[in-house]
């Protein structure tokens, strides 16, 4: 596997961990979307692995979303790629088999959030500094129906209507009180606890399990395998607007000057 992404797989208890360590923020790019989806690939096709925790081995963040570097002043045909990764990545982790725990140890905005919706659990640090949500609006672009459909899955209809158009990043508090995340625990213990949790996600029969998942999320999958294509276009219409680069471009430089 690749340096950016850690797997450990535990044979005694069937449970992978899948560590993020693309510093300094495991940022999303063409090429860690491609690595994330053929690691989670060869688990899922290990039958003797039924669960995986998502983790982050960078300090703070869990994931900052979408690489904005690969959406940003990029050729039409590169957005087309870095589009289908970020739907495979999505449809593989959305419609894994496999019990799947989020330990969400840092900060997790945009496609960040949209990864550790995908999971069956969230489990995150109750630290203050650390936000979750989908921003995509404060970046002036839109979250698509998929990234909307699976915040409607997680917390309803009229939480993602306020929390899309504001483009909210919710603290760990406010994350809990919505049911963005299931449980908050302090920082040290968020890898213990999801260990703790998979035991009893585990006692579960498999097949039971997972044609209950499937049910409740085959129709959210469906809708986007069946419009693919349109999403791609539609993806790569919208984001190499004049307007749209624009935006992007203020936003970068506006992460560059709150460093400062
Ligand atoms: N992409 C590329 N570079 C990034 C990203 C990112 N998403 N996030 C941070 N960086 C860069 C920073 O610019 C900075 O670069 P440099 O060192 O060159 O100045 C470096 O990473 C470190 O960042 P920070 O100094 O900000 O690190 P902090 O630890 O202080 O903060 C945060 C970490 C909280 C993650 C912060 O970096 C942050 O808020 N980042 C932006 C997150 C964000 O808004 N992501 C949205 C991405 S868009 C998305 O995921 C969905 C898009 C859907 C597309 C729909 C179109 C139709």
């Amino acid at each position: 596997t690749s340096q950016k992404i850690k797997v450990d797989f535990d044979q005694s208890t069937g449970v992978a961990v899948m560590r993020m360590q693309s510093p300094p923020v495991n940022s999303l790019s063409l090429e860690f979307l491609t690595d994330v989806c053929i690691a989670l690939e060869k688990l899922e096709m290990d039958k003797s692995c039924r669960g995986l925790i998502v983790t982050s081995s960078q300090p703070k963040v869990f994931s900052a979303g979408l690489d904005i570097l690969d959406m940003y002043g990029k050729s039409p045909e590169h957005c087309v790629e870095f589009w289908k990764a970020v739907q495979e990545m999505w449809l593989k982790f959305y419609g894994s088999n496999m019990i799947t725990i989020a330990a969400v140890n840092g900060s997790s905005p945009a496609g960040g959030c949209l990864l550790s919706m995908t999971c069956d659990y969230r489990i995150m640090a109750d630290n203050p500094r650390y936000s979750i949500g989908l921003n995509e609006t404060q970046l002036g672009i839109v979250a698509p129906f998929w990234f909307k459909d699976t915040m409607i899955n997680t917390v309803g209809h009229r939480t993602t209507e306020m929390a899309l158009q504001l483009g909210l990043l919710y603290s760990p508090a406010e994350a809990l009180k919505i049911g963005l995340v299931d449980q908050l625990v302090p920082e040290d213990q968020v890898l213990t606890t999801a260990t703790e949790t998979m035991t009893k996600w585990l006692a579960i029969p498999d097949h039971a399990r997972q044609l209950t998942k499937s049910m409740m999320r085959k129709p959210t999958i469906d809708k986007l395998t069946s419009n693919r294509e349109a999403d791609v276009s539609n993806f790569v219409k919208f984001i190499t607007k004049d307007s749209i680069q624009k935006s992007l471009g203020m936003y970068l430089e506006m992460l560059k000057r709150r460093k400062a």
